[in-house]
């Protein structure tokens, strides 16, 4: 049986504590993965702090460059495993993983590498009171032992997307992935001693979060600064977990993101755009809409054409053309998303498709599939428009001004991302502008520059990563004034 070992200082550890990992297709249990307890979160934040004062501390910015490009490099030549692993743990379509997922994970190596590379730094001559001239310049260390806590949804791209910029800014790591996802991290460090990134700048600690790695990781001492993907009450419990010691977060948390689409729109490429947002990862995507509204004159042929393009997508396993929605990542979280299936229908709902399970042949009816799922006629204030589902599912309701549109966008605590679709100029910057989140997309989803700001508003995040944002949480700024 596969087994999914931590790695700490650059080796494979075992430990005596293990739980099964399933597959989200048919439940069959993939391996074996062991749990990391107190003693391997100490030995990785140990193995961490030490790397930071030798060869990784005392390494060239070319050289560290150097390496996260033969990183990225190594995860393209290993393409397949990474691939292979991936939709293993997640169930999602292969065609999904390959253009998205694990594109990403090399991708995220090499863009901050060259960030990095090319960072300017300020430095200013001023005028002393004695009549002399001091020379003021900032510079630029590393955080240091850097936990890098993530979800199960996009586990390398959101990994990666933490531990590129974090090593590219010369801090050492430690991932705690999740305990639904345990492969990419762990092969990863794979990756990690075959182009001899030195012992202990990456590590992996498997486990849960409370009472287990999760817990004792983010509430290490050793632990300089926090980098956190999940939920809104995790982040809450990490939060407080890192105000011993005052330590950094920068946290990217849950959203109920709304989809606006306005009479004006191109109304095909808003159909479209709202199927991705809506069922892409099967629902399980942050930013992904659960809210949508239409403006009135448009609504009825709205609704019938996104009910026509949820029933053509087509439910599977990975492997087989043209899956559209693989299932969901585990049976506690498709007991959830029923749940909130089975409220929608009790307040009385239109469901105007799906809001079941579908019949899947042999071993695959052991998987955690579900229908994807649209409703009207809920008041705004049900649970299924308020509270985050992260499932193949949207709530789909009318609106007729610009002024109510932006009101029921900003009706939540969460604050995410928004789509809208509108082809009106004026309209469209003026929701850009009033949308209370961190990201907002016009006339697409989930498009995205590396360089740009990437974070949520409200209860959706702390802070901002991308680009130059991740090296202002990934870095201290030191001020160094010199009298000349
Ligand atoms: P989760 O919060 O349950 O778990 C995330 C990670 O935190 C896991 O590794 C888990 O083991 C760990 N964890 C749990 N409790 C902990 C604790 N007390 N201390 C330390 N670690 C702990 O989230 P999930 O179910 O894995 O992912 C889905 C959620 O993530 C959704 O809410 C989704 O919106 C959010 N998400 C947000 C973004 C974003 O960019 N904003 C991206 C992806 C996912
Ligand atoms: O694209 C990214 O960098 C990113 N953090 C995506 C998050 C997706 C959430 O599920």
């Amino acid at each position: 049986m596969h087994q999914y070992l931590n790695f700490i200082n650059g080796e494979f550890v075992a430990t005596g504590k293990t739980f099964e990992n399933h597959a989200p297709v048919d439940n069959r249990v993939l391996g074996l993965v062991h749990e990391a307890g107190e003693r391997e979160v100490d030995a990785a934040v140990g193995a961490a702090r030490a790397a930071l004062k030798g060869d990784w501390g005392r390494m060239s910015v070319v050289k560290r460059v150097e390496l996260l490009y033969a990183v990225a490099d190594e995860i393209n030549r290993r393409f397949d495993d990474f691939l292979q692993a991936e939709v293993a743990d997640t169930g999602k379509p292969l065609s999904l993983a390959s253009h998205i997922d694990i594109p990403r994970g090399a991708a995220n190596f090499k863009v901050f590498a060259d960030i990095v590379k090319n960072v300017p730094t300020e430095s200013f001559e001023m005028a002393t009171p004695d009549g002399g001239t001091a020379l003021s310049y900032a510079l630029r260390s590393p955080l240091g032992v850097v936990a890098v806590v993530c979800p199960w949804n996009l586990p390398l791209l959101l990994m990666t997307w933490k531990v590129g910029p974090a090593l590219a800014c010369g801090n050492t790591v430690i991932v705690k992935p999740s305990e639904e996802t345990p492969a990419t991290a762990t092969l990863l460090g794979e990756v990690m001693n075959a182009v001899g990134v030195p012992k202990g700048v990456y590590n992996v600690v498997h486990g849960f979060g409370p009472g287990s790695a999760g817990e004792f990781l983010t509430r290490h001492p050793g632990v300089n600064g926090i980098t956190f993907t999940g939920e809104t009450r995790t982040g809450e419990a990490i939060m407080a977990a890192a105000a011993k010691g005052v330590r950094p977060v920068s946290f990217e948390l849950g959203g109920k993101n709304a989809g606006i689409v306005f009479a004006d729109a191109d109304f095909d490429k808003a159909v479209a755009g709202i199927t991705r947002s809506a069922f892409e990862n099967c629902g399980q995507v942050c930013l992904g809409t659960e809210r949508v509204y239409v403006q009135r004159p448009i609504f009825d042929r709205f609704v019938q054409a996104l009910k026509e393009k949820a029933q053509a997508l087509k439910v599977g396993p990975s492997e087989e053309p043209g899956v559209g929605l693989g299932p969901l990542i585990s049976a506690e979280h498709r007991a959830k998303v029923l749940g909130y299936y089975e409220k929608a229908k009790a307040e009385g709902a239109t469901v105007v498709t799906g809001g079941g399970v579908p019949d899947m042949p042999g071993a695959l009816a052991q998987g955690h599939w579900v229908q994807p799922t649209l409703w009207t006629g809920l008041p705004e204030s049900s649970p299924i428009v308020r509270e985050e589902i992260f499932g193949p599912c949207c709530h789909i309701a009318p609106f007729d001004t610009v002024d109510e549109a932006i009101a029921l966008a900003n009706a939540t605590h969460y604050g995410l991302a928004t789509t809208v679709w509108t082809q009106n100029l004026a309209t469209a910057h003026r929701m850009a502008r009033e949308v209370e989140v961190g990201l907002c997309w016009i006339n697409s989803w989930f498009l995205r520059d590396l360089r740009t700001a990437f974070g949520g508003a409200k209860a959706s995040g702390i802070g901002r990563e991308g680009g130059v944002h991740s090296l202002e949480f990934y870095t201290e700024l030191r001020n160094v004034m010199v009298k000349l």
